[in-house]
């Protein structure tokens, strides 16, 4: 019997540099497929990947998980698993991400486990104090800015450092309208990287999206 570790907190933060969020929209528009979309992000210096498949059923779900992972193994990048811990654990991926909506984190980690990964969307500090109880190994805060990809509230830049001041030492990542631009700022307001949907997906070429803003988290983390 060998009990299970904790997903090495170190190497989560490292690499929560670029996490690159999948989108059905954006691919429909740029023709890309999803495996495609990944696997450019992932050559472009993605750090972690979620699949965010909303409206995808069970079964379509599941290949499309099956198909991403061994693309995110060989490059070392975990794989998370938008809201479905039922296609977490039956593809093997890395990690679950749930929303304030979904299941409630601490079940979330008692149905994953100890050893994989477990992020929470928080908007406050009350959420992030919370989701840090239940057990989150990292948690995803936003809208930092509006944005077309999702409807939901903004709270800037000094919403998203009260998270990350709340959630201390658990590393946040902000989502909502981050690019290549302002990811410094996301940064700079104690994150330890960004979620990116649209300045990824949404790009001509991802891989050289996604290059560009892993250059600048990478700076913005060099300046400390
Ligand atoms: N949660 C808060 S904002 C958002 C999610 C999933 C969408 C972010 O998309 P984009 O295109 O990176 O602004
Ligand atoms: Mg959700």
């Amino acid at each position: 019997f060998a009990p299970q570790r904790r997903y090495d907190p170190a190497l989560l933060r490292r690499q929560l540099a670029l996490y690159a969020v999948t989108d059905p929209g954006c691919n429909d528009r740029t023709g890309r497929s999803m495996a495609e979309a990944v696997a450019a992000a992932v050559a472009g210096g993605a750090t972690i990947i979620q699949l965010r498949e909303k409206d995808t059923e069970g079964g379509a779900f599941l290949r499309a998980a099956a198909e991403a992972l061994p693309i995110c193994r060989a490059a070392g990048v975990p794989l998370i698993i938008n809201d479905r811990v039922d296609v977490a654990l039956a593809v093997g991926a890395e990690g679950v991400h749930v929303g304030q909506g979904d299941l409630p984190a601490a079940v979330v980690r008692a149905l994953i486990g100890p050893s994989r990964i477990l992020g929470v969307s928080c908007k406050t500090p009350e959420e992030a104090r919370a989701a840090v109880a239940a057990g989150a190994d990292y948690l995803g805060s936003g809208a930092a800015l509006p944005t077309g990809t999702k409807d939901t509230g903004v709270i800037g830049w000094s919403g998203i450092r009260a998270v990350c001041e709340a959630a201390a030492p658990v590393p946040v990542v902000a989502i909502g309208g981050v690019g290549r631009d302002n990811a410094g700022e996301a940064v700079a307001s104690g994150c330890a990287g960004v979620a990116v949907v649209s300045a990824i997906f949404g790009a001509l070429d991802a891989e050289e999206a996604a290059r560009g803003i892993r250059e600048a988290v990478e700076a913005a983390l060099q300046r400390g």
